[in-house]
């Protein structure tokens, strides 16, 4: 009985002491080049929106693929849930870590200044991507990369002009309230009901750039509602709009036109097969572009403020299945 317990003891002892022994150095352990383990790898803080939608996530991807460890880096991801609170709160999480960059994906526009203040206090550099922020000091962030969304608003409502009848009774579901996409998509058609007096808006409301609620929104519109298009700022909401519909015995592209924004792969096949009228481009592979403005500041170089990214547009009679095809998100 002594024995046994003086056994394990023993065996205890041995193993306590192995965990506590220091490690060796791996690259000596390998005979590895010590000019491999001296290069510093930089670290990037990123404060995402959340995974509403899909260009989120390919957005996410592209942003993974973009600062990975053979690259040279080390991502901190903080998905924020959709919540502000959470992304000042992941903020403060990168300064307390001392990362040497903060990149944020800004859930709205507002609101940033103080957190903001404490990064720059902090010395760490933040680099905006995809909805921009109202700040009183533009000093705060250092640039900007993303898309026109008002731009994306006027090219839908130029297509609208010009493929829709001159009567129209519009469906609005909005994006997130407060956010850039939002705004900007809004105000392109708010911009388009002023020219146009044919023109009504019969519902609107916001579905935060998602499937289900872009759905039930759809589906709780009053019975004797008639519209003749669906707005919705993103493609998610188109989805839950167009499944809306079927379930109603309405067939979306013909009885009620759908436009939508993003045109990420799997709408883009509705594109092509008449579901969706049209589909404005919004890209969301950012991840190589903000690793160049990492890259320009690291050789002391001052990247330009704000970088916009080239879009188009998609309807039946413009894409094509190599467009599908070479989709990466
Ligand atoms: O359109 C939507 C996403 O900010 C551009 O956010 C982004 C928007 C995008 O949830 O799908």
């Amino acid at each position: 009985m002594k024995k046994g317990f003086l056994i394990i003891l023993v065996l205890g002892l041995a193993l306590t002491l192995s965990a506590c022994a220091p490690a060796k150095d791996p690259g000596a352990a390998a005979g590895g080049s010590p000019a491999k383990a001296d290069r510093r790898q930089i670290v990037v803080g990123f404060s995402q929106v959340g995974a509403e939608s899909d260009w989120r996530l390919g957005n996410t991807q592209s942003m993974i693929d973009a600062f990975s460890a053979e690259g040279g880096y080390r991502l901190i991801l903080d998905d924020a849930q959709n919540k502000q609170e959470r992304q000042i709160t992941a903020i403060r999480n990168f300064i307390n870590q001392g990362v040497d960059y903060i990149v944020l994906a800004p859930t709205t526009e507002r609101g940033w200044d103080t957190v903001l203040g404490e990064a720059r206090a902090a010395g760490i550099p933040v680099i905006l991507v995809d909805r921009r922020i109202e700040v009183e000091d533009e000093s705060l962030f250092v640039c900007w990369v993303g898309s026109d969304f008002r731009r994306e608003g006027d090219t839908a409502a130029v297509w609208m002009e010009e493929h829709l009848p001159e009567a129209l009774r519009i469906v609005h579901l909005q994006g997130n309230l407060g956010s850039s996409a939002q705004i900007g998509r809004s105000e392109g058609l708010a911009a388009a009901l002023a020219r146009h007096p044919g023109w009504k808006v019969v519902f609107e409301a916001p579905g935060d750039f998602v499937q289900a609620k872009g759905q039930e929104l759809i589906e709780s519109l009053p019975q004797d509602l008639a519209y003749d298009v669906i707005y919705a700022e993103n493609d998610n909401m188109a989805f839950g709009a167009i499944d809306a519909l079927k379930n109603a015995g309405i067939l979306p592209g013909k009885d009620v036109a759908i436009i939508s924004f993003d045109a990420g792969g799997r709408a883009l096949r509705l594109v092509l097969e008449g579901e969706i009228n049209l589909d404005v481009e919004c890209n969301p592979m950012h991840g190589p572009r903000v690793r160049a403005v990492i890259e320009q500041l690291e050789r002391g170089e001052t990247p330009s403020k704000y970088t916009y990214v080239e879009e188009t547009w998609f309807d039946a009679e413009t894409l094509t299945q190599a467009v599908i095809d070479r989709r990466g998100y």
